[in-house]
């Protein structure tokens, strides 16, 4: 059709044939053939000109506004002809070029049409204003395939297509950075997934994990009024017939920092400011609930509502979701109990009782209230908050508290009850979407954590997320380049390698054993005298070789990730990574008689591999046992990876088109820097170069065997294959045959499918005909 002489680039614009040609199509050869040229500004924007004149190394080129600039003739990079404007995908450019992927992608963007395929990746560039591209109508023409423009709906399809036709689980797998659009995206394509219905409203409670979730796990950043602070897998299975039959959602690392820290001009979770703003009265004198602005805990930030957000309103779809994920009133009441007592631990003040400094909790309005809504005696729960019991030699002995020990431990036990109210939803999430005991094995799994981030000041949350979007972002690679060019190899097939950007060196800086930044923290975690101070020494002393690390002055240090460099502070992260509660405190819990807290006790208990129960623990306050944080981490990134080695990947990419989150603003050097940083380049390269669609000979011949005029049954499958192809005109530059598979570029494979459903029906219908006249 008219698409494929368009993608079909060497027909319009022959290129050489060139096994190094890089980014940047400025041969000699290329710039005499095209009419038209992206010069670049001074300030670094591409614009379109035209060559007056050339002459010895330089040119004039007239740009639209008439100017005429004066260039080296090198600098000048061909741009497509005027039928490529706005290509579907950026593999069917003639030049494939920095300035001409920005200027397609802007193209589309200022007609919101946000979604480009680059090969077989779906660039999706955030809007940051409603666009009318979903709903029913348009989940239907995707269904139906009568709309065939890039879309998540088109992504969703093809994985449940392929789930369906290979027998493979399918991954969705999202990534971008901090404001890019991965949690939007993640909605939209559950919103397809789940207009496939299940029965018994499944689809609908799946929907309606999406505001739970980010009501409790979501919060205004710099970057984002509605950051995801989490990472999150959500697996969705699907019986026989293809309808829902379940799900299952896991989580990572929520940042529970947030719950008693919150920088200037970001807030907490949503939900705190949604009870505050939309509890009932009755509700309100339950749980002793005063403004957002009364709480220490939100008030430090300075900030207490998002523009066009309605916190009541948000707070009412909350309760409605919960109802519909069969959390009961009462559970809810004791959920929104938990938040209010943390919000009032957050206002626990204390007095120093001695000249030691060592200090009580004010018995006031906050500690009665606290006590009364986790359900414990307040003479309890102060001496929770001013003393310790410790172990030395044999001994119990009982520490005083200073102020700073006791506004830790207050803090501890905030950020604790709010994780663990956290994961206590999220598994009674998970029991309401269980999947019966049929299960098919098939799924789609969707994956959305938090962006890349980098902020004036980074610390360990940023050092978490960011090592696991270099996790991700390794996946990416190895999926699209490495997987892809060593399975040519190994069969056979002409291929000349291409080089891209491998973030193993990164990924090593992290993870070496003894000797990585994970290690180095733990094991200075485990000091009772570390500090953030001979943790940062640490780490310069022993990586400062590193090409990817570089340590600066005091507690600072840089890594230079994938996506850019980040510098981090190391204050805090000793703690953060030990996140230790003391024993008092998870005592405390298990003795009070509300359900929640004692839930949260014993799930504690549970988790930490020795128990910390009781008077027991040791000086210092790190159980080496326990595993710290980091290295959990670790750990669920690379469950998470193989789970994800398992399936069939579809990747899609989220660009950020400004960094104010307005409308219609495309800002070239920012979208330029996060396309070549997530090698979306290269992929294009790649996959316009090579043979995306492959099928083994034996899958092949069994598929359109059938097809064949001649009699095959006495072939094999190869013969069978070769004859396929010939019968169909397939041309021989659009496939190779290889030892065990065949291969084919893009869009070859789809005629063939296409041939095969028209014979498909044509063949049902002429047997319902035969049907019909015997009967
Ligand atoms: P993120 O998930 O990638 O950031 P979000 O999905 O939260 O980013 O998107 C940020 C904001 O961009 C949303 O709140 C919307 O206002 C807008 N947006 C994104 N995609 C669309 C779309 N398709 N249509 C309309 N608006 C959109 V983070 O979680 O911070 O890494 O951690
Ligand atoms: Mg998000």
């Amino acid at each position: 059709g008219e698409r494929s002489s368009i993608s079909d680039g060497d027909s319009i614009l022959p290129l050489p044939q060139s096994n190094d040609r890089r980014w940047s199509d400025t041969s000699a050869y290329a710039r005499k053939k095209v009419l038209q040229f992206w010069v670049q500004l001074p300030n670094g924007n591409w614009e379109l000109g035209k060559v007056v004149s050339t002459s010895g190394e330089e040119s004039v080129i007239v740009v639209p506004e008439g100017k005429v600039l004066k260039v080296r003739s090198e600098t000048l990079v061909p741009a497509n002809p005027d039928i490529l404007d706005g290509v579907d995908d950026l593999m069917q450019l003639s030049y494939l070029n920095e300035p001409a992927v920005l200027y397609n992608l802007e193209y589309r963007y200022n007609q919101d049409m946000i979604y480009t395929k680059a090969g077989p990746v779906l660039v999706a560039v955030n809007p940051f204003k409603e666009v009318p591209l979903y709903g029913n109508r348009n989940i239907e023409a995707y269904r139906k395939r009568s709309n065939e423009s890039p879309h998540v709906y088109a992504i969703a399809d093809t994985a449940i297509r392929e789930m369906i036709r290979d027998e493979v689980n399918q991954s969705i797998i999202i990534s971008g950075e901090s404001g890019a659009g991965k949690t939007e995206t993640a909605k939209i394509a559950m919103q397809y997934l789940a207009s496939l219905g299940g029965g018994s409203g499944i689809e609908y409670e799946i929907l309606k994990t999406n505001p739970i979730l980010e009501a409790f796990g979501n919060a205004k950043t710099l970057r984002n009024d509605n950051s995801s602070r989490f990472g999150k897998l959500i697996e969705i299975h699907f019986s026989e017939t293809g309808k829902i039959s379940g799900a299952q959602i896991q989580t990572f690392l929520l940042e529970k920092s947030r719950v008693v820290q919150c920088t200037e001009g970001e807030r907490s979770y949503h939900i705190f400011y949604q009870l505050c703003a939309g509890a009932s009265p009755t509700l309100r004198e339950k749980l002793n609930l005063t403004s957002a602005k009364q709480y220490k805990y939100l008030k430090q930030s300075n900030c207490y509502s998002i523009n066009g957000v309605d916190d009541a309103e948000r707070f009412h779809t909350v309760k409605e979701a919960l109802d519909v994920v069969h959390v009961s009133k009462e559970d809810q009441e004791s959920v929104f109990a938990m938040l209010a007592a943390v919000l009032w631990l957050g206002n626990v003040s204390f007095t120093i009782i001695d000249n030691e400094n060592h200090v009580e909790p004010e018995i006031d309005e906050s500690l009665s209230t606290v006590a009364k809504l986790i359900g414990c005696n307040i003479n309890e729960l102060k001496l929770a908050l001013s003393k310790r019991n410790m172990r030395v030699n044999n001994d119990t002995i009982v520490q005083k508290l200073t102020l700073s020990q006791a506004i830790d431990a207050r803090d501890a036990l905030a950020k604790s009850i709010y994780a663990c109210l956290f994961d206590w939803l999220v598994e009674q999430i998970n029991k309401s979407l269980a999947v019966g005991k049929r299960r098919t094995g098939r799924s789609i799994s969707i994956l959305d954590i938090y962006g890349f981030e980098s902020f004036n000041k980074n610390s360990f949350e940023q050092f978490c997320i960011n090592y696991a979007n270099e996790r991700l972002q390794q996946h990416f690679n190895r999926h699209l380049f490495k997987l892809e060019q060593e399975e040519y190899i190994q069969d056979g097939i002409d291929w000349t390698r291409v080089d891209f950007e491998d973030n193993q060196d990164c990924l090593s800086l992290f993870e070496k054993k003894p000797l990585g930044l994970l290690s180095l923290l733990d094991e200075e975690s485990t000091f009772p005298n570390g500090t953030d101070l001979t943790l940062a020494n640490k780490l310069k002393q022993h990586l400062n070789d590193n090409s990817c690390f570089r340590g600066d002055r005091g507690k600072v240090f840089t890594v230079a990730h994938y996506a850019g460099e980040v510098t981090y502070e190391t204050t805090g992260f000793l703690e953060k990574n030990r996140d230790l509660l003391h024993s008092d405190s998870i005592q405390l819990l298990s003795s009070c008689s509300c359900h929640l807290p004692q839930a949260f006790a014993s799930s504690m208990l549970i988790h930490s591999e020795k128990p910390v129960v009781g008077p027991l623990h040791k000086a210092g306050g790190a159980d080496s046992q326990r595993l710290s944080v980091a290295t959990k981490f670790k750990g669920q990134l690379f469950q998470l990876m193989q789970r994800l080695g398992n399936t069939t990947p579809h990747f899609i990419r989220c660009i950020k088109p400004n960094n104010v989150q307005s409308p219609g603003l495309y800002e070239q050097g920012l979208v330029l820097q996060q396309l070549r940083c997530c090698g979306v380049l290269e992929v294009v390269r790649i996959s316009r170069s090579g043979f995306p669609t492959r099928m083994s000979h034996h899958k092949f011949a069994r598929r359109y065997g059938f097809l064949l005029l001649e009699n095959i049954a006495a072939k094999d499958p190869l013969s069978v294959s070769v004859a396929i192809l010939h019968q169909f005109n397939i041309l021989p530059e659009m496939y190779q045959v290889g030892y065990t598979k065949l291969f084919f570029r893009t869009g070859q494979i789809g005629v063939l499918e296409d041939t095969r459903n028209r014979t498909l029906h044509g063949i049902l219908r002429l047997q319902s005909y035969f049907r019909g006249h015997q009967a």
